[in-house]
């Protein structure tokens, strides 16, 4: 999955891709690259984002989805709210990746469910204005796993099909850089949900706080993250570094078989 960000103030990217047309171009790359999956987001989830206007946060992934849908593209909508989903999911789009796990809208979940949308649902502790704040858990998989299972739960009570579902811990969203190292260290337990895993490690700040990196030079973070993932059983890599990533997956997965 490649991240084309329309926003002014993504950590990773902010401001390269504001321009519509910057982010068609920027998500026909990533595709080329090898992404199966564009993830088109107009809201930062950055620690102490503020909310963007749903109406502006529409009109910046409205028109990037449909291009890239209209060439062919399987394009997700990274989004919480439902009237930005909706029109998404007009202009072609057929995931809805939520990152509060249906929790941040109450139409969002009908909404999917009529549509027959694929969601993703992501784990965050409080929200990217608060999920900083010393996060605790008892256990930070089992707290997870309990929590996704919840929101299986609730997504499948609205109507969304079980096999529509995808799952994500949600790296970097309430959470030390201990418990993003624990999560995936133990992806694998994760797996007993019986649905797809999602991972996002790319350019976060726990590689950062491993070596002191800047977000642009991650890279190697990532890859190493995102293929440990992989080995785990993760499925979908979202990622900003395509090519490279999508080469590395490629010699551990010729390697391992
Ligand atoms: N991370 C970000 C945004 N959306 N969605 C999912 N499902 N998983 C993630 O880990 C995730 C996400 C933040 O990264 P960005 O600012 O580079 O997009």
């Amino acid at each position: 999955m490649g991240v084309v960000n329309v926003t002014p103030d993504s950590f990773s990217d902010g401001g390269l891709y504001l321009d519509p047309e910057a982010a068609i171009a920027h998500g026909e790359e990533l595709a080329m690259a090898g992404a199966k999956i564009l993830d088109v987001g107009g809201e930062s989830t950055r620690p102490g984002a503020a909310p963007v206007d749903p109406v502006v946060e529409r009109q910046r992934t409205e028109p990037v989805v449909a291009e890239l849908a209209a060439t062919g593209h399987l394009v997700s909508v990274d989004t919480s709210k439902a009237s930005v989903a909706a029109a998404a999911l007009d202009a072609g789009a057929e995931i809805v990746n939520d990152v509060t796990a249906l929790r941040g809208d109450p139409e969002i979940a009908g909404l999917c469910a009529e549509r027959g949308a694929t969601v993703i649902l992501m784990h965050m502790l409080g929200t990217p204005r608060t999920m900083r704040d010393e996060p605790r858990y008892q256990d930070v998989v089992e707290d997870v796993k309990g929590f996704l299972a919840g929101r299986v739960e609730a997504a499948t009570a609205a109507g969304i099909a079980a096999e529509r579902i995808w799952l994500d811990p949600g790296i970097g969203f309430g959470k030390t850089t201990e418990h993003n190292l624990e999560l995936l260290r133990r992806l694998g337990e994760l797996r007993a949900l019986g649905r797809p895993l999602v991972i996002g490690t790319s350019r976060k700040s726990f590689i950062g706080k491993l070596d002191g990196s800047d977000a642009e030079d991650r890279l190697g973070g990532t890859i190493a993250s995102s293929v440990l993932a992989a080995a785990q059983g993760a499925e979908v890599l979202r990622v900003h570094d395509v090519a490279e990533v999508g080469q590395a997956m490629a010699v551990a997965g010729a390697i391992l078989g």
